[in-house]
């Protein structure tokens, strides 16, 4: 099966904002907010529509930019499953409320809680910060061990995903 996503990481006054899983796949795990992109959904309509439902959040397209794709194959319950995940970085305003899916917090720069993340977050999240995009590729099972990866920074990406 392959999933085709968005995450989306907000800064404000110098700090992040992340979410904190509280169910389905990632439980427990801080992450961007997004998801899956539905049928038919563009990138940007799509990740506006899960920053609403996951923390009341009004996204408006002029503040976030697309700064990465990763393509992740992750061992889950015995299947393999390929994601596909655009990132998306920038800004809003209004406050990041709890939902039944995420729970926010805001971390400083430099106390992003990697050792309770996706184990590939700590390769790419430290580029996003200082500005750069990049094209990351992950091997890892839902328990979260990393076999393989490699993530390279670029300076756009192609059409389509
Ligand atoms: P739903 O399936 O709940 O959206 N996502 C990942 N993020 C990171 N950092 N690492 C991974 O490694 C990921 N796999 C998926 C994409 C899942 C959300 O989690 C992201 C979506 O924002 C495997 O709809």
């Amino acid at each position: 099966m392959r999933r085709i996503c968005t995450v989306c990481f907000i800064e404000r006054e110098g700090k992040i904002l992340l979410g904190k899983k509280k169910r389905g796949f990632g439980t427990g795990r801080w992450n961007g907010f997004g998801g899956k992109m539905e049928p038919g959904e563009e990138v940007f309509e799509s990740m506006k529509r899960e920053a609403m439902e996951e923390f009341s959040l009004e996204l408006n397209a002029d503040r976030v930019h697309k700064v990465g794709e990763l393509d992740f194959k992750v061992l889950d319950n015995s299947d393999w499953n390929e994601i596909f995940v655009h990132v998306y970085y920038g800004t809003c305003d209004g406050e990041a409320i709890e939902s039944e899916e995420l729970l926010p917090g805001w971390f400083d720069k430099d106390k992003i809680p990697y050792d309770e993340m996706w184990v590939d977050d700590i390769y790419w999240i430290p580029m996003l910060l200082e500005g750069k995009k990049f094209k990351g590729s992950f091997i890892l099972t839902e328990s979260n061990v990393l076999s393989e990866w490699k993530v390279e920074e670029v300076t756009s990406f192609g059409e389509g995903v």
